[in-house]
């Protein structure tokens, strides 16, 4: 059977990611592929106990380290747990976030260098990283304005603009090193946003199905 693809969507505050997850989910069924919707931090029942730890507003003492370790931990669960054997099923993973958020907040906006992530990253998972990765880039100011109509802010949703603009610009360079990356331009409106998606994902999925000995059910 041939292995699933992982996909990981990537992005700052309030860019549109649980918007953009249900269309990719959309366009996976359509294409009658089975999937894995998973998340970080979190994804398995001891992730989403870390995912509590991180983001809980009380946790002000939390050194940039030990929050990066925790990231890993719950994402070190997660590959074993979830992704790897869903991909060895021959289903698709779509994460929301993987180990490019911990470059672009733990690395570029609170300062720990990429050196040390790599190495942990490489300790941790042996860089095990996804075949492609959405990421949806907007003005941090929109962004924020977004995600701010949602009530009660977590330890991360507490950071200022500064802090987004040094995670915008972590994923930004990332995304002009590794190929696997695709921009989104999500300033546009949710119906561009999915027609940029689906310019990036459908060839993706015809060229799996066919090599899986499959067709697409819309052709
Ligand atoms: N984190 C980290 O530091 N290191 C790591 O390694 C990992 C994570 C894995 C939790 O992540 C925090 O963990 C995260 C980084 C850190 N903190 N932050 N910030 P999360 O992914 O769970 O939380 P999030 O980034 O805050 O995601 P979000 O706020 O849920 O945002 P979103 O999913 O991108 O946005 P949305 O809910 O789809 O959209 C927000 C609103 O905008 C909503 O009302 C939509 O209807 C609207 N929207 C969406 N798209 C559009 C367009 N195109 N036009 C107009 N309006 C739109």
């Amino acid at each position: 059977m041939k292995a699933g693809l992982f996909i990981s969507v990537e992005g700052a505050e309030g860019v549109g990611k649980t918007t953009s997850l249900a269309y990719i989910h959309q366009l996976l069924e359509d294409a009658g592929i089975s999937y894995t919707s998973t998340r970080e931090p979190g994804g398995t029942q001891l992730g989403e106990k870390i995912r509590d730890i991180l983001l809980d507003k009380k946790n002000t003492q939390m050194t940039d380290m030990t929050e990066l370790l925790l990231m890993f931990a719950a994402r070190a669960q997660h590959v074993e747990e979830v992704i790897k054997p869903a991909l060895k099923q021959g289903a698709w993973v779509v994460c929301d976030r993987f180990t490019d958020s911990s470059f672009a907040y733990q690395g570029a906006a609170r300062g720990i260098a990429d050196e040390t992530i790599e190495l942990i990253n490489k300790a941790a998972l042996a860089a095990f990283s996804p075949d492609l990765t959405v990421l949806l880039d907007v003005d941090v100011e929109v962004g924020m304005q977004r995600a701010g109509s949602r009530g009660e802010l977590d330890r991360f949703e507490k950071e200022d603009l500064i802090f987004f603009e040094k995670v915008r610009q972590g994923f930004l360079t990332r995304a002009k090193v590794y190929e696997r990356f695709n921009i989104i331009d999500a300033s546009k409106s949710i119906i561009e946003v999915n027609s940029q998606l689906a310019n990036v994902l459908l060839p993706t999925i015809r060229d799996w199905l066919q090599h899986s000995g499959q067709s697409t059910q819309n052709g």
